[in-house]
């Protein structure tokens, strides 16, 4: 386990500030509220709790995604992201609603996305609201720019981790931050700042000293409900498994073991998420920095193969899915229609599997034809491809292969 480093040889901030008193912290947290944010709550910078980055990198959990590898020291230390840095301010956006259909309730098994997927893309809707944050900070505490940094996901920063130490909630053994107010649908967003604030308290539990789990108890809902069992360990998800990965962050060809688990998940997973019940507290949002695309949730299988470049970005303009891009949308519809068996797909499959330009989308078209049970259908087509991926898809079902 490595530790989060103090900011031992870093020189000390030029512009070390301090919050100004109880009053004034309280009037930041209230005008942080009012700009949107649902839970604001602050850290002290450094922090001795261990951070199991390091064993999480060390093991491959994070499959292909190097950037978490380069960018390791910074987020275990965050006076390498802005030096002098003495608190850290924790904000949650919550988008949580009863809006979205329950997927558990829908009455005809149709493609399912991801909860935070169904608005415009976060990171964009706000981050307006993270400059107005900064611009409190001058005028509340003679901050200037340089005594700052912000980020919504994007940044070297181990949010949820920061978020448990500033008592925004709990880790739970899903590894999600999971707030006593609105479970476990928080967006978080962070703002590092040079200047020092009275950290808020962390939960605590009386029963238990663990960072993980500290108030699930005996229960292992979301350990059990993870169709591709990705959790290494509680609170530990390996990304090579987890369908979330797989279905965003992976652009290239899902592990066919995989397949099967990821039923209709179109683009991210929620199971684990889903299950907990401390969703029972969870209040609707006030969805002030967020922008609802509910409509999205309607759209069916047969719509979304049929896409065209144009109308997929018609379709998912301004939404975190116009960055997988038609060819990865693609290949994640076929996933889900081999896995509902949808007989009306067939055709759309087949033209696919014979036709599409992407490599990618063929091979996947063929593993959901070969699911449909209508694998001979493509026997001609089979002998015209040369792509070594498809003709591997064609291999593995003709060898019988799951
Ligand atoms: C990489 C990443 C992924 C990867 C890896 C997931 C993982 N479990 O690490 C993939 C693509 C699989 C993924 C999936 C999802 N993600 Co993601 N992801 C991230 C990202 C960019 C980094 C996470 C990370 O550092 N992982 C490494 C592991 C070791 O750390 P960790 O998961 O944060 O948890 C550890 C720390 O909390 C640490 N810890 C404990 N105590 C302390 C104390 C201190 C002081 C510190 C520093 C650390 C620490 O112990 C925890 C357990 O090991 C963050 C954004 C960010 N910058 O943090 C979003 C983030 C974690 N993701 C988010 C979301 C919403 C999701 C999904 C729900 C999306 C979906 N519906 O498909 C799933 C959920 C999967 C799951 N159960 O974790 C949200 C989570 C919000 C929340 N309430 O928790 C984040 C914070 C983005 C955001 N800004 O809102 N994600
Ligand atoms: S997001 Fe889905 S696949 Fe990933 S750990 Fe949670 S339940 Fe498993
Ligand atoms: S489902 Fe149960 S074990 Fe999992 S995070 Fe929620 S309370 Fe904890």
């Amino acid at each position: 386990m490595s530790a989060i480093p103090g900011s031992a040889g870093v020189p000390p901030a030029s512009a070390e500030k301090r919050a100004g008193g109880p009053r004034s912290q309280e009037q930041l947290r209230r005008r942080l509220e009012a700009l949107g944010f649902d839970d604001v709550r602050f850290a002290s910078i450094p922090d001795d709790r261990p951070a199991p980055l390091r064993d999480w990198l060390a093991a491959g959990m994070h499959a292909d995604m190097q950037w978490m590898e380069r960018t390791a020291d910074k987020r275990l230390n965050p006076a390498m992201v802005l030096p002098g840095a003495r608190s850290v301010i924790m904000l949650g956006v919550s988008y949580w609603s009863e809006k979205i259909r329950d997927p558990r309730s829908a009455g005809r098994p149709s493609p399912l996305w991801a909860r935070y997927a169904l608005h415009d893309d976060y990171h964009d809707t706000i981050k307006p609201a993270l400059i107005a944050a900064g611009r409190l900070l001058e005028e509340l505490h003679g901050a200037t720019s340089q005594d700052y940094r912000y980020y919504v996901d994007t940044g070297p920063v181990l949010e949820r981790g920061w978020a448990a130490r500033a008592g925004l909630g709990f880790t739970g053994k899903n590894a999600m931050l999971i707030s006593r107010r609105h479970g476990n649908w928080l967006f978080l967003a962070s703002i590092l700042t040079r200047i020092e604030f009275a950290p808020d308290e962390p939960v605590r539990n009386k029963f238990r000293e663990r960072d993980v789990g500290l108030l699930c108890g005996r229960c292992t809902r979301c350990l059990d409900a993870c169709p591709t069992g990705a959790f290494a360990a509680p609170g530990v998800v390996d990304a090579r498994r987890c369908i979330s990965y797989q279905t965003i962050e992976n652009k290239g060809v899902i592990p066919r073991e995989l397949r099967a688990g990821i039923g209709n998940r179109i683009y991210g997973c929620d199971v684990c998420l889903e299950v907990c019940p401390w969703n029972r507290f969870a209040r609707e949002g006030r969805q002030m920095l967020l922008s609802a695309r509910y409509d999205l949730a309607g759209l069916t299988l047969a719509e979304i193969l049929a896409l065209t470049r144009e109308r997929f970005a018609e379709v998912f303009r301004g939404t975190p899915i116009k960055r997988l891009k038609l060819v990865g949308l693609l290949r994640n519809a076929c996933v889900v229609a081999g896995n509902l068996r949808d007989e009306s797909a067939l055709p759309q499959l087949i033209a696919l599997a014979t036709s599409h330009e992407s490599a990618l989308v063929r091979a996947h078209a063929v593993w959901a034809v070969f699911r449909l049970g209508a694998g001979a259908q493509l026997a001609e087509a089979a002998r015209g491809e040369h792509d070594v991926g498809v003709l591997a898809e064609y291999a593995a079902e003709q060898g019988g292969a799951a």
